[in-house]
């Protein structure tokens, strides 16, 4: 099996510090984060930035500052922008971050249900988001919600549309309204994935770590951090993103499966020969 990739997730859109009082948004405590999970194992760092007060922002400015302060932590981490943002941007604020030429970024494949709003991601749209990242040389990850996603990613790529082989796919399960984080799910999106694809899977709450444990027995890629789980167990808020990529870490340790520096990820990912 290849090397366990890690990626943390340090704070996404929607989390706030009443949800726990380790979630960043000042420049610093998001380089604190990112450098934690980086120090734990983490070879990426899916970045969503806010303003100071905690509000999520697309701002290119912000992207750079918050890109440029961590490299200069850690310089040789993968940084996966989101193009997400948060429910209800429009697509020019949300593709603001690819106008920094990211090695990779995020690229989210359908309309789905979000809690109790719905994420808005029409064909138009997504076809727009390829047609920049074949433009700006980024390798998307392309972020399945859904089952349907995963049909829509695979024919994106077909008809030429946005970056392909090997593509690279995020299976995020366990959204309100999106498909459940069940372990016959995961193996069934996976079944029908390219034989040269990769992929991550991202289990949102409790579901976390059960997928996690999954994924790395599976030979799969592992997602955790603050954007989609903020506890360590069941009733311990985690102190940082550090502390769930290093209960994966344990996790992976006692599987057998190693884990991949940013560089080797490099190489599993197709970024780098
Ligand atoms: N905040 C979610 C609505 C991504 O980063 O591309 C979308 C999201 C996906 O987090
Ligand atoms: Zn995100």
């Amino acid at each position: 099996m290849e090397k366990l990739i890690i990626t943390a997730a340090i704070c996404g859109a929607e989390v706030m510090k009443e949800h726990n009082p380790a979630v960043p948004y000042t420049v610093e405590e998001i380089v604190r984060e990112a450098k934690s999970a980086y120090d734990a194992g983490a070879a990426i760092v899916h970045l969503h930035v806010r303003k100071d007060d905690g509000t999520p922002t697309q701002d290119k400015a912000r992207f750079k500052e918050c890109i440029d302060a961590i490299k200069k932590v850690i310089p040789d981490v993968i940084l996966i922008p989101s193009t997400g943002g948060a429910v209800g941007m429009t697509a020019d604020e949300r593709l603001q971050p690819t106008e920094l030429f990211p090695e990779m970024a995020t690229l989210d494949c359908g309309t789905c249900n979000f809690g109790d709003d719905v994420f808005v991601n029409t064909m138009p749209m997504l076809r727009d988001f390829g047609k920049r990242m074949l433009e700006n040389n980024i390798k998307p990850e392309f972020e399945c919600f859904e089952m349907g996603h995963l049909d829509t990613a695979l024919n994106l790529v077909k008809k030429g549309q946005a970056p392909g082989h090997p593509m690279q796919i995020n299976f995020v399960l366990g959204v309100p309204g999106c498909t459940s984080a069940t372990i016959p799910n995961l193996c069934w999106l996976v079944s029908s994935i390219p034989c040269d694809a990769t992929w991550t899977v991202t289990g949102v709450g409790r579901s976390e770590f059960p997928l996690a444990a999954a994924a790395i027995a599976m030979g799969g890629n592992v997602r955790v951090g603050f954007e989609d789980n903020v506890y360590l167990e069941k009733g311990v808020l985690a102190k940082s993103n550090g502390e769930l990529v290093e209960k994966v870490v344990r996790i992976a340790k006692e599987l057998g499966r190693e884990i991949a520096t940013s560089e080797e990820a490099r190489i599993i990912l197709g970024i780098k020969k």
